[in-house]
């Protein structure tokens, strides 16, 4: 059994639809960020940088492991197509992977925050969506010419689906004219989104919420 430690938000769903995918079974404790409960000690001593998500392996050979960072989480539970194991795709899934936590995830992140916050047209919520357009016109264009970012679909898609996902519709309505239509971006997002392990994943922390306790 996996313990996933999570929060209904876009990192935060990464690993539930990667669980969902490769179908192996997981339980969520939810890190009620609200609270404050990514502070905890009990909770640093999974994830010492204080943030969701991250698992512990209980089945794994050689005793528990604990692994942190989204990315590194996808990585662990990859298996077959999600990560090929050699040639070209493998590189390909890699820096899309590496492109999305580096790229997408802060940006968004940032974006999201500055945008909402009391003054949504403050110099940094102008940068932050002018970073966000240009890496939407990223994807799009290597959409245009691949199904999925390493040809088939594969963990770099999971790493960014779940914020562009997310933060799409407050981009567009805040780019206007800068944005352009994306009809590549939107296939994807719809192919992902019909995918029944992702549906599951984005719903899996959300279901827990009604009758989860605090991590103690
Ligand atoms: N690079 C990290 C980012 C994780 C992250 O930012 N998590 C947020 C929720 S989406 C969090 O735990 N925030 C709590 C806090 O900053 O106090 C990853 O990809 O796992």
């Amino acid at each position: 059994m996996i313990e996933l430690f999570t929060w209904p938000t876009p990192n935060g769903t990464k690993p539930s639809i990667m669980l969902e995918e490769v179908g192996v079974p997981y339980s969520v404790h939810l890190v009620n960020l609200g609270s404050g409960e990514q502070r905890a000690p009990q909770f640093l001593s999974v994830s010492p940088n204080g943030k969701i998500p991250a698992v512990i392996d209980h089945n794994s050979v050689g005793g528990a492991k604990t692994v942190f960072e989204s990315g590194a989480i996808l990585v662990y539970l990859a298996a077959g197509m999600l990560l090929p194991d050699a040639g070209g795709r493998r590189e390909q899934a890699m820096s899309w992977l590496f492109w999305a936590m580096s790229g997408v995830g802060p940006t968004f992140g940032q974006l999201m925050h500055f945008i909402s916050a009391e003054d949504g047209s403050s110099p940094a919520a102008h940068r932050f969506l002018g970073e966000a357009v240009r890496l939407v016109h990223v994807l799009e264009r290597r959409l245009g010419e691949a199904a999925y970012l390493a040809d088939e679909y594969s963990i770099a898609d999971v790493g960014a689906f779940t914020w562009v996902n997310f933060a799409m519709p407050t981009i567009r309505s805040n780019s206007r004219d800068a944005l352009g239509a994306t009809p590549a971006l939107d296939r994807w997002l719809g192919d992902i989104n019909s995918r029944p392990a992702v549906q599951r994943g984005l719903r899996a922390p959300k279901i827990v919420i009604g009758r989860a306790k605090p991590i103690s």
